[in-house]
């Protein structure tokens, strides 16, 4: 019987098949050996026995969160506790781009924020727009809930961010773990300690712990180049231009920083995530 694996505890997975939730155990002896089953996998099970048989190919895979099969990602990103960075919004979208997975932002505690502050967030915020991304607030809440009709969403973000809580607002009968922001940070922990993922909205959606920090160092640096969607409306001198130690007159992308055309700490980023040693 075919179902998906909603959660994982320990040696415990939760399937879904056809809405019934059967806790099975995995003998491990997989077909493919080298596959370890994440919440997102669709199975085969035997029903009876409760073990999983068998995990179907993969559409996509994530490391962080772990997760498979998914069609969009919620960045779930504070303007304050945990501080806005542009640096952590670039890697997951970068992230995103890579796998395939098409990035959403969604703004959380602009309730923090000064008025003053709040122009200043909205400059970037835009500028994000401007190249094609759809940005919500969490408390745009309707709006919110049609993105995910017909589609798997995992919600990621920094520990703290509010992924949880956003599952709270979005429907009054969850009751997620919510944590202590202060406590959480200062002590690294996660409130949110497993994937789960659950039917809504005639979508699926997926919370995950938060993480303090991602790991970019298997990423190729073409694949980092056409990561960034604002590049391709650029044609530099070269083809294979890295926008990085050619010169000024030569790149069509140094230009356009120079120019304010894309926002520098975008392009600032870009070299970083290049740098091996700076990710
Ligand atoms: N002021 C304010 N606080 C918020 C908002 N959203 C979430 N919080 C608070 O932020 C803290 C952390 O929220 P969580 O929802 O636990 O964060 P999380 O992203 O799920 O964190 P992990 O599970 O650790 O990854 C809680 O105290 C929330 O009440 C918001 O829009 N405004
Ligand atoms: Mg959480
Ligand atoms: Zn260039």
């Amino acid at each position: 019987m075919k179902g998906q694996i909603v959660k994982i505890l320990s040696n415990l997975y939760f399937v879904n098949c056809d809405g019934e939730i059967i806790e099975c155990h995995s003998r491990g002896n997989f077909r493919n050996k080298k596959i370890t089953p994440v919440v997102g996998d669709y199975c085969n099970i035997n029903k009876d026995d409760k073990y999983i048989l068998e995990i179907l190919p993969r559409k996509n895979f994530l490391i962080r969160p772990l997760v498979a099969n998914i069609d969009q990602g919620l960045i779930v990103t504070s303007l304050k506790t945990p501080d806005f960075s542009t640096n952590l919004l670039d890697k997951l979208i970068l992230v995103m781009e890579i796998n395939k997975i098409k990035p959403i932002i969604c703004i959380t505690k602009e309730d923090l924020v000064t008025e003053e502050e709040k122009e200043e967030f909205k400059k970037i915020i835009d500028y994000y727009k401007s190249i094609g991304y759809s940005v919500f607030y969490n408390y745009e809440v309707d709006k919110i809930k049609e993105i995910f009709k017909d589609k798997t969403t995992v919600f990621t973000g920094q520990t703290g961010a509010g992924k949880s809580s956003l599952f709270n607002r979005l429907d009054k009968n969850l009751n997620f773990d919510v944590g202590e922001v202060s406590l959480a940070l200062g002590r690294g922990k996660h409130t949110t300690r497993y994937v789960e993922l659950i039917s809504l909205f005639g979508g699926k959606l997926v919370d995950t712990p938060g993480f303090s920090s991602i790991d970019l160092s298997y990423y190729k640096d073409e694949d980092i180049k056409a990561a960034f969607i604002e590049f391709k409306n650029y044609e530099c001198k070269y083809k294979d231009c890295k926008h990085k130690s050619e010169g000024i007159d030569e790149c069509s992308i140094k230009q356009a920083v120079e120019k304010g055309e894309i926002l520098s700490s975008r392009y600032e980023d870009y070299i970083k995530f290049l740098d091996k040693d700076s990710r």
